[in-house]
């Protein structure tokens, strides 16, 4: 099977042809409209972005290239970001190819511990890894290449370049912001036997005798990977990079976006919540105190993390694929025990306040639990993983996006009084 690069190389020509008589041909039908409703209400819904990586159908949840989640979460994280790019997934060769090529450029310069050491000791680790990728920008291959005057054509292969650089080193990066920060001891070497996402297991140091830990790695690196083109960190990335500005620069900025509590870091904040029920109650509550509990959230004017969905209309199925770990794993722990009452438990209260239009679990509402159990009890951290395996789809997508010609972004924005007059408001 060809390797990540011969495979591209055969497939955008193609794909871009399709694009161009697709253009050609049908380039001034419409697909979609807009509401003021929309236009005010961050867009949802608009169809106006084209993300060939992955869908998430409100009735299904995530598919990538076709394939539903749940039907990938045994494979290696690698393997999805094959899937992404291509289309297929890796036969044996070209997943150690791939794995083999990734070994190869792990190495971080010493220049980001460098800039990591000079970080305040509470500075957030989402700042501490947007900035570490932040600063490899000068290392970025594609800007160097522009810079020579690539041809339009190519861009998409220093950007491959750019991308396997970026994945490769940020386990190591990732797990020397876990160590520094939380003051775990020195960072630890990297095990070339092992698999990307065991590495960064092994790199982070969480003892781990049953290698459980190493399979919630693997499990939540692929769960995360991606979600279609229009999520925050995802949009963000897209957009900054239609500047053409280089990977570095543009997953640096998809991460600002994960970073906020609506989007990535409502996995810590789901915790918190879990361990306030536990505290409150002394333990696993019953469903009555869990019912009063979600009341006096939403009664405070208060969203209940881990619950809802700006797409999804149906529970999560990577919430459920963790669930499922966790019945494995961890039946017995407490803060799972507490995950999973709030899943027979939530939903019915928010379908009862009658606001939120998905009363489901998000993928939010479980990880933390898991993580809390393998005694990972650094809230903060946890959206750092998240951006981890958030960069595979981030970066298939730029990747597409250079390979197919994608424009520079650019909607246009109208006032408010624009829109009033436009549909004969007083
Ligand atoms: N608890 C209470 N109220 C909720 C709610 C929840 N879990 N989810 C939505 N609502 C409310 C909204 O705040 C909104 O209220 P408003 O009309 O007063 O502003 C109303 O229901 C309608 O919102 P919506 O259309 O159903 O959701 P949305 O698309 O605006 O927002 C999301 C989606 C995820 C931000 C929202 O459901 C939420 O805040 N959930 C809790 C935080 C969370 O779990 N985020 C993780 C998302 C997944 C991820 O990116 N990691």
């Amino acid at each position: 099977m060809a390797t990540l690069k011969e495979k591209l190389s055969e497939l955008l020509p193609q794909k871009q042809q399709e694009i161009h008589q697709l253009l050609k041909e049908h380039g001034d039908k419409v697909i979609s409209e807009v509401t003021v409703r929309q236009a005010f209400g961050g867009m949802r819904g608009v169809k106006a972005l084209i993300c060939d990586t992955s869908l998430v159908e409100p009735d299904k949840g995530l598919a990538i290239r076709g394939i539903p989640i749940l039907d990938l979460v045994d494979k290696f994280p690698e393997e999805i970001f094959y899937l992404l790019l291509t289309d297929e997934l890796p036969d044996k060769e070209a997943l150690s190819s791939l794995q083999k090529d990734l070994q190869e450029r792990e190495e971080v310069p010493s220049y980001v511990w460098d800039v990591l050491d000079t970080m305040a000791d509470d500075a957030h680790p989402m700042t501490m890894l947007s900035t570490a990728v932040l600063v490899m920008q000068r290392d970025s291959l594609f800007a160097k290449e522009y810079r020579k005057g690539i041809s339009k054509s190519e861009y998409w292969k220093p950007v491959l370049e750019d991308s396997l650089q970026l994945i490769a080193r940020l386990p190591s990066i990732a797990a020397g912001i876990y160590r520094k920060r939380f003051n775990k001891g020195p960072r630890i070497e990297p095990d070339n036997n092992l698999d990307w996402a065991g590495n960064f297991a092994h790199m982070m140091g969480v003892p781990d005798p049953t290698g459980d830990f190493a399979n919630m790695m693997r499990l939540y690196m692929v769960l995360h990977s991606d979600h279609e083109g229009g999520n925050v960190s995802a949009h963000t990335c897209h957009c900054v990079g239609s500047a053409l500005s280089d990977p570095f620069y543009s997953v640096s900025a998809g991460l600002n976006g994960l970073a906020g509590p609506l989007h990535g870091l409502a996995n810590q904040e789901c915790l918190r919540f879990v361990l306030a029920l536990k505290e409150k109650y002394n333990g696993v509550p019953t469903k009555e105190q869990l019912v009063d509990f979600a009341w006096e959230t939403l009664n405070a004017g208060k969203v209940i993390p881990g619950y809802g969905h700006a797409v999804l209309r149906v529970t999560d199925p990577r919430f459920l694929a963790f669930r499922d770990f966790g019945l494995r794993v961890c039946p017995d722990d407490e803060v799972f025990k507490i995950v999973d009452l709030l899943f027979n438990t939530i939903p019915d209260v928010l379908k009862e306040h009658g606001k939120a239009k998905n009363p489901w679990p998000n993928v939010d509402a479980g990880s933390g639990s898991l993580l809390y159990h393998f005694g990972m009890k650094e809230f903060d951290y946890y959206t750092v993983l998240f951006g981890v395996s958030r960069s595979l789809g981030m970066l298939s997508q730029i990747v597409m996006s250079r390979g197919l010609g994608e424009a520079i972004e650019r909607p246009k924005s109208v006032g408010t009084d624009w829109v009033k007059k436009f549909v004969g408001a007083e």
